[in-house]
């Protein structure tokens, strides 16, 4: 502390919001800073699960001050209906802050991100069918609606006017859809504007004060380093910077004030959505590692596909980001598999490659190179020290430490938020 950014070590998952929930109790701020709700965090508190999409995890800590930053964006229906939701189980949500800058999600978004992907056929994304990427397109573009505008009604109106042309000629001509209308989508966006209002400001400078009076801020990324538009498997990635540089961008926050990366990586691996995957499994121990770990998406309810731990991600995360430290989840999956395949490199076309390839072909043509390890039987769940685990499964864990490049500062054996292993 005090500046701590968490970040997906893989392609998304890894169980984030339990990492940042695990920070909780010394945590002032946690700050979204990418993405919306095409994220899905899963926190179990006891009895109760909570799945969030656009609100931080963090928000589950009483006391902590949850901010949306501006390099979120933001559907405005999704985020009172999660708020209205939480207040209905107890949750207070009143400290959330809303970056001024941030920009918005508008139904044009959300039909072109579906429209479009129905008509990419085989070259689909996959993507969540939230308007992620048609929201940051028109940032990128510079006809992008911002939280601010809300509160100018005639600027709100040219804005959407000069958003929706282009896109309506689209909408009908070519996908044979209806026009949107200006009225529509300013009358959908003012709804919220008076709802929205006292939770808005410049939240950068607020972090900036925070952290310069020695709060704890915590910076969560949604989506993860192979899903990072710069970084990851390009174009089969979401649309947002969710790598650590992201954190700084997409919170107004100077890379200076982040001291600590956590990068959160499974024991395994997953992947939702379409794009090269090299440790993928088709046969039963996919299946065995999708039901054990209950692998299906947060937001879509998607069957993930899944794979055994990948060594040149993790090596690669762990360069991208600048990790300190790696946070592993999910080692209680494993137990009952008597020998574990780790992928130590990949053979592409007859080299060997340590290092993720920089060519998108080379990723695609990649083939595993494994290494094997002895499994363990015990359920790990009642583990709470490194020496209660398995001898075995400790094995599993050094190899992975010493070959990922970077130390592994906790171990998650279970969902709840008690299930998790300390070491340093
Ligand atoms: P998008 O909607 O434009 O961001 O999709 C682009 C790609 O990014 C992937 N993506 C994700 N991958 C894993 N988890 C995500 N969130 C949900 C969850 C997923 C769900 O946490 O469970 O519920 O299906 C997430 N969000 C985006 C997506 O699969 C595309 O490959
Ligand atoms: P996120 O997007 O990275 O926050 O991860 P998700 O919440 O989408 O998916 C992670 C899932 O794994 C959630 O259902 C968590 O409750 C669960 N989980 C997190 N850590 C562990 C762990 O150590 N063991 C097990 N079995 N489940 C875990
Ligand atoms: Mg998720």
């Amino acid at each position: 502390m005090p500046g701590v950014a968490i970040i997906g070590g893989q392609w998304g998952d890894e169980g984030k919001g339990k990492a940042t929930d695990l920070l909780g109790d010394r945590i002032d701020y946690v700050v979204k800073f990418n993405g919306g709700n095409n994220a899905g965090h899963t926190v179990v508190i006891g009895n109760e699960k909570y799945a969030l999409h656009l609100l931080p995890s963090g928000i589950l800590t009483p006391g902590v001050t949850p901010v949306i930053g501006n390099g979120v964006v933001i559907d405005l229906d999704v985020l009172f209906h999660e708020i209205d939701h939480l207040e209905a189980r107890g949750v207070d949500t009143s400290k959330l802050r809303v970056s001024a800058n941030a920009h918005l999600i508008t139904g044009y978004h959300t039909t072109l991100d579906k429209v479009t992907e129905r008509f990419l056929g085989k070259r689909q994304i996959g993507t969540t069918g939230r308007g992620i990427g048609p929201a940051y397109a028109d940032k990128i573009n510079r006809i992008g609606i911002r939280v601010q505008d809300l509160f100018d009604e005639n600027i709100l109106r040219q804005k959407v006017e000069a958003a929706l042309f282009g896109k309506n000629h689209l909408l009908v001509k070519v996908y044979n859809r209806r026009a949107i209308t200006v009225n529509e989508i300013v009358d959908a966006l003012l709804v919220h504007a008076e709802r929205l209002r006292p939770m808005v400001g410049d939240t950068s400078l607020e972090l900036y004060d925070a952290l310069n009076a020695g709060r704890n801020v915590v910076f969560e990324g949604g989506q993860a380093t192979m899903l990072d538009v710069d970084h990851g498997t390009y174009p089969y990635v979401t649309s947002s910077s969710s790598t650590a540089g992201g954190a700084s961008t997409g919170a107004g926050v100077g890379p200076t004030q982040i001291n600590r990366i956590i990068g959160i990586v499974k024991a395994y691996i997953t992947r939702v959505g379409a794009g090269p995957f090299p440790t993928e499994l088709f046969d039963e121990w996919g299946e065995l590692l999708r039901t054990r770990g209950g692998e299906f998406g947060t937001t879509t309810g998607r069957p993930r596909r899944t794979g055994w731990y990948d060594v040149p991600v993790a090596r690669y995360t762990a360069r991208i980001n600048g990790v300190t430290d790696l946070v592993m989840t999910k080692l209680d999956v494993l137990s009952g598999i008597e020998r574990i395949p780790v992928c130590v490199a990949y053979d592409v076309d007859g080299v060997r490659f340590d290092e993720m390839p920089v060519s998108q072909s080379d990723i695609h043509h990649a083939k595993p190179i494994y290494e094997y390890f002895d499994g363990w039987t015990e359920d790990l769940s009642s583990c709470r020290t490194f020496d209660e685990l398995p001898e075995n499964a400790q094995l599993y864990v050094h190899a992975l430490e010493r070959l990922s490049g970077a130390r592994i500062s906790a171990i998650g054996v279970g969902p709840k938020r008690d299930e998790i292993i300390q070491i340093h």
